[in-house]
């Protein structure tokens, strides 16, 4: 394979998860009981940007709580939704296509499912805020660096 000399080339991703609390009402019969929460990990491009001329799958690895905690995504959105109660790190591992002759990627990411304000006071006990199902994000922006290029796989990258 021929590589570029002295060439770096980069493309930026997003990754992260959002999540909400589900009412109990809106939970439905094949919903967990323990369960308290909907959420969604993630890998996109920013600004909409498809990345998917360039990575070829993307694995999700959960928590040892989950049933088949190994989830491969083969196509885009590259995201796998779950529901759950608690909060645990992901690991993403970022596969690219073949011509890019690159190992996988491996990433880490802490799946918030509950908003932690810093500047929130102290919660009384006996007077719990009302409980929302307004969105928790927690996500990072990164820059995936290609250290000198396979000559297809920067043609893949230039054309997109
Ligand atoms: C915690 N250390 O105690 C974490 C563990 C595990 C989360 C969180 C449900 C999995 C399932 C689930 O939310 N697991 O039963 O399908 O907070």
């Amino acid at each position: 394979i021929k590589r570029v000399k002295g060439i770096s080339a980069f493309r930026p991703i997003v990754y992260g998860t959002v999540a909400r609390r589900v009412p109990p009402e809106e939970r439905g019969p094949n919903f967990p009981p323990d369960h308290t929460h909907r959420w969604t990990v993630f890998v996109k491009g920013i600004h909409g940007r498809d990345i998917s001329h360039f990575v070829k799958k993307v694995q999700f690895k959960l928590h040892e709580t989950y049933a088949n905690r190994i989830r491969n995504v083969e196509a885009p959105p590259f995201q796998v939704t779950e529901t759950g109660w608690g909060e645990f790190e992901i690991q993403i591992k970022v596969y690219f296509v073949p011509e890019a002759g690159e190992k996988p990627l491996t990433l880490f990411h802490f799946l918030k499912i509950r908003p932690y304000n810093p500047e929130m006071p102290i919660e009384d006990p006996a007077n719990p805020p009302p409980e929302t199902s307004e969105p928790v994000y927690s996500q990072q922006y990164d820059e995936i660096i290609f250290n000198e290029p396979t000559e297809a796989f920067l043609e893949i990258l230039k054309t997109k």
